[in-house]
Parts: structure tokens; C-alpha cells; sequence
């Protein structure tokens, strides 16, 4: 038994004058309206439920809610027995809280599907005595509310557990709001991408980008082609994917209301998948003769789209979302020039020496429309092709006047995904998530029709010095500053000064969830070496 007393909640207002109010009331990304109250009310683990509401379109037996109920609960109270924090010393008091149940009501099945492009993640909390009510259109709603939800639940100075009085209604900004990880320039443990989805749903981020293959290594486990991963990955059985780990990070993913998009990235990029199928690539040539070393996918041979289309078919059954990210960044275009087959073929298709054409031609005109898929596609495909009647969603990822192209693409109709000022893998001294947090993705002028364009944008974590050693503390909290500018109100959220105490305490509750989060500035968290 604690010696100590807790006199707070003996004497009900006395919890104010012992400086017991939170430092800040943080929901880390802030929603878009919030009201709190100094009432509060003690929680604790043994008289804390999660129900279904009566009248709810979902009952227990939907895995989404069942198992978000046990996470979240383990969240709240990482004491009773989820392995979290467990202090040495008691942490349980002779004052016992009341019961309190969190009664959760979604208006609309299903729960066995996949979050989706348009999935409605709005969702409303109400915080009263004895009870939560949180109410949302679908289950990933739902997935938000209880994130918040465990959010406001703190730990006074005795370890004793409460919650304040909260009204919340909350909705994103941008429907699209991606995490990129390269897991081809360093192969990434499943654990480490499992965790980071776990972080992700943290803040709110819901679609995964899996950069799964590039140059480096083909760590992805083909079923139609093994040789690819079996020659093509740093190691034929250690570092790779199979189908039953991508399975699993799917459905961590599912259960978090995070989608999946997979990158497979070609023509360029693909120097590892050379090495399992041996045809693929361009040969290169110096003068008349080939020079031994290898290009761009070749784009003129017939094998190369019989190989593409037996691969995406592969790809889009094992993927289950509705968009597959085709690539098509930064082609080489030296290899393919000086290749004599190319160039006949570049005459025979009136291309002149204009190759982003054929790049054109590999990437729309064949790969796109063999996919019965919607497409992403990095920037360089739109710079040069900007007639291109197929829709498909732009992601602009280079630096410099990017809100320029985003004008450009959203006048041409496309969707955009805005990636530019947020590659998290680069790094500098001080507080350099400001930036990321400042950024406009609608600062730019076009038409209402044009900003409704923009659907979002990501962080990416390119992986050249980037491993499992480092991943956690480079992506927390500065992906954090992204995610808030993705999901919270353009104009109530945008002082960076008011962000910066919120996201100092987030960053402490990431360190209690077990996410090694690197610190903003001078300063400590409560039990931090717990
Ligand atoms: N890898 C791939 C990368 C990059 C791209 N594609 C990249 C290059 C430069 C910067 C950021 C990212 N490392 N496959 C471009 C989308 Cl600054």
C-alpha cells in the first residue's frame, strides 16, 4: 500500500490548487474542435469498460473493435499486465474510481472490409461523468475516437489515472495521409514496420507506402517469380518479405485503419531485378558493343509486359487496395540512348530523341492500362507527359517551387499527393520539424476544383541511412508535425509556438507506448527511464 494519500480525490477542486491540471490538454493531431473542462473524473483499470452501444450498426465479433477495445485498453492502463510501464512501487490507492464505460456506437458496417480511398474516418466524444460516448460512420472512425480517447486519459503525480471532461468532434483534413518506408536501400525487420504502423495510427496516419523494391535489393517474395527475391534480396531467406509477412503487415495495418500501397517502382529503380530476371533490363552499350552493365527496364520487348502484367497481376491479388504505385521517378535515359534496338525503335514509333515518350509508352500507354487498378505515379511521369488522358493520382516529390507543379498538375485534372517538403529521412540540426509543420499543400493559386485536388500528402523515409537502428527516432515525432498539418484545420491549427508544447508531451506519451521518439529541445519526460 502507497504511503502516500491521494487527497485529490477526497476533496474535489483540490486537484486544481495542487497544479494537477495538465500541463497541456493534448490530442496530438489537435481536432478540429475541442472542448475541455477542469471537471474530471479518476479511471481506474478494474472498473474501466468498452461496450458496444445498443443501437450500434457493430457488435463484439468485428476484430476491428474487439481488438481495438484490448489495445487501447492496454494503452490507457499499460499497468495492468499489457507489459508496459509497471513501476516497482504500488501504484493503486484505498480510493477507488467509479465505474466508467466507453460506449461505442458506428452507424454503419462492415467491419471485415479494408480502410479505403473516401473511408469516412469522422467521429464525435463526449466525456461526462461515468462515461464516454463515441459515435462514427464506420469502424475506422471508431480506430480515430479511441485513439483520441486514450489520449486524454493522464496519470497524476501518484500514478493515479483520470480523464476531464471533453467534447469532441473531429474529421481529417486530407483523406490521404501517407508514410513512406524504403525497405530496398536497408531491409527492414517486420517488427520494425509493424511498430511503425503502431505509431502511425498514433498520429492519425492511414496509408502506409510501401516502397518495397529498388535498386539495392528485392527483398518482396514473388510467388510467380522467386528468383526475383532469391538473386535480388541482400539474403535469399533473412531479408525478404514473404507472402505470409506481407499478409501480416496488411492486416496490422487493416486492424489500424491504415491502407497499404505498394510501390513496385519501375522502369528505372530496378537494377536488382536484373539479377532474377535476366532479360529484363536494357543492356547498355558503348559504341557498337555491349558494355556489360544494365539500364532502365526495356521497354521494346514483348517479354517485358508479358513479365509486367504476369507481376502487377501477382501484386494486385495479394495487395488489396484500390491503387498501386507504379513509380516511374527519375529514368536514366543514357542507357536506353545508346542501345541500337532502342533507338530503331524509337524511329519506328516516330518518338524522334525525345525518349520521355517511350517512358511514356511503357508506363501509360502499357502498364497503366494492364492494371485493373487506379495508379499513383511520382511526378516525372506528369513533367513530361502532361497530355495524358489516363487519371491517375500525381505524388510531387521535388524540391523547389513544388506548389508550381502542384498548380500545374491540379490544372490538368489530376489528383496530388505532396510529398516534397516532407522527406523525414533528411536531417539537420535543431528543431527542423517546423518546417514540415508550416508547410501549405493549398497555398497556391488555382480554383476551388483545383485545391479539392490535392488529397493529401506523405512523409517519406528514404532508406540510403536509414535501418532498423535508427528508423524509430528519425520518423518521431518530427512525422508527427506532418501528420497535424494533414489531419487539423488549416487556419485553428497553425502556430507552430502553440505546437510546439503539445508535441513535446505527445513525444512523452510515444516513449510510454514503447516508440523510441527522439527529443524536440532541452527538457524531460515523467518516467522516462521507467
Ligand atoms: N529513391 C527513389 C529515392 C528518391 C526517389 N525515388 C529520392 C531522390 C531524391 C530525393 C528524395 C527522394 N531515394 N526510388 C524520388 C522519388 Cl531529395
Amino acid at each position: 500500500m502507497s504511503s502516500r494519500c491521494n487527497l485529490r480525490f477526497l476533496i474535489p477542486g483540490l486537484a486544481l490548487l495542487l497544479g494537477g491540471v495538465p500541463s497541456v490538454l493534448a490530442v496530438w493531431p489537435q481536432p478540429q474542435q475541442i472542448r475541455n473542462s477542469a471537471e474530471r473524473y479518476s479511471l481506474s483499470a478494474r472498473a474501466f469498460l468498452f461496450k458496444h452501444a445498443d443501437v450500434s450498426a457493430v457488435r463484439s465479433g468485428c476484430d476491428v473493435l474487439d481488438q481495438a477495445f484490448t489495445r487501447y485498453f492496454t494503452l490507457i492502463f499499460p499497468e495492468s499486465g499489457g507489459g508496459g510501464t509497471g513501476g516497482a512501487h504500488n501504484r493503486y490507492f484505498w480510493t477507488e474510481a467509479d465505474p466508467f464505460t466507453v460506449e461505442v456506437n458506428v452507424a454503419e458496417g462492415p467491419c471485415d472490409g479494408y480502410p479505403a480511398e473516401g473511408s469516412i474516418e469522422n467521429y464525435k466524444l463526449t466525456v461526462s461523468p461515468g462515461q464516454a460516448v463515441l459515435t462514427s460512420v464506420t469502424v475506422w472512425g471508431a480506430l480515430r475516437g479511441l485513439e483520441s480517447l486514450s489520449q486524454l486519459v493522464e496519470q497524476d503525480d501518484y500514478g493515479a489515472y483520470y480523464i476531464n471532461k471533453t467534447e469532441i468532434e473531429d474529421f481529417p483534413r486530407f483523406q490521404f495521409r501517407g508514410l513512406l518506408l524504403d525497405t530496398s536501400r536497408h531491409y527492414l525487420p517486420l517488427q520494425a514496420i509493424l511498430k511503425t504502423l503502431d505509431a502511425m495510427a498514433y498520429s492519425k496516419l492511414n496509408v502506409f507506402h510501401w516502397h518495397i523494391v529498388d535498386d539495392p535489393s528485392f527483398p518482396y517474395q514473388s510467388r510467380k517469380y522467386p528468383d526475383l527475391s532469391k538473386k535480388g534480396a541482400y539474403h535469399p531467406f533473412t531479408h525478404i518479405y514473404t507472402q505470409t509477412d506481407v499478409r501480416r503487415v496488411i492486416e496490422h495495418a487493416r486492424l489500424r485503419g491504415i491502407r497499404v500501397l505498394a510501390e513496385f517502382d519501375s522502369p528505372g529503380h530496378t537494377q536488382s531485378w536484373g539479377n532474377g530476371q535476366p532479360s529484363l533490363l536494357t543492356p547498355c552499350y558503348r559504341g557498337d558493343v555491349p558494355s556489360g552493365t544494365y539500364g532502365p527496364v526495356n521497354p521494346i520487348l514483348d517479354s517485358t509486359y508479358v513479365f509486367m502484367a504476369n507481376l502487377l497481376k501477382e501484386v494486385t491479388s495479394v495487395f488489396p487496395d484500390s491503387y498501386i504505385h507504379l513509380g516511374g521517378d527519375e529514368v536514366d535515359f543514357s542507357c536506353w540512348k545508346s542501345n541500337p534496338d532502342i533507338k530503331a525503335f524509337m524511329k519506328k514509333m516516330g518518338f524522334g530523341s525525345d525518349f520521355t515518350k517511350l517512358e511514356s509508352f511503357y508506363i501509360i500507354v502499357n502498364i497503366s492500362t494492364m492494371l485493373n487498378r487506379s495508379s499513383v505515379v511520382w511526378q516525372d511521369v506528369f513533367d513530361y507527359h502532361e497530355i495524358n488522358r489516363p487519371r491517375y493520382v500525381v505524388e510531387v516529390w521535388k524540391w523547389g517551387c513544388y506548389l508550381c507543379e502542384v498548380r500545374r498538375v491540379t490544372k490538368a485534372g489530376h489528383r496530388v499527393l505532396l510529398s516534397a517538403p516532407w522527406y523525414i529521412n533528411h536531417i539537420s540540426y535543431g528543431q527542423d520539424w517546423r518546417n514540415s509543420y508550416t508547410v501549405q499543400p493549398q497555398n497556391f493559386s488555382g480554383t476551388e476544383e483545383q485545391k479539392k485536388l490535392v488529397i493529401g500528402g506523405e512523409v517519406c523515409m528514404w532508406g540510403e541511412y536509414v535501418d532498423a537502428t535508427n528508423l524509430s527516432p528519425r520518423l518521431w515525432p518530427r512525422a508527427c508535425a506532418a501528420a497535424e498539418r494533414l489531419w487539423s484545420d488549416e487556419v485553428q491549427t497553425s502556430s507552430v509556438d502553440q505546437a510546439f508544447p503539445r508535441l513535446t508531451d505527445f513525444r512523452c506519451r510515444l516513449l510510454r507506448r514503447g516508440i523510441q521518439a527522439e527529443p524536440l529541445y532541452v527538457g524531460h519526460c515523467k518516467n522516462e527511464y521507467q
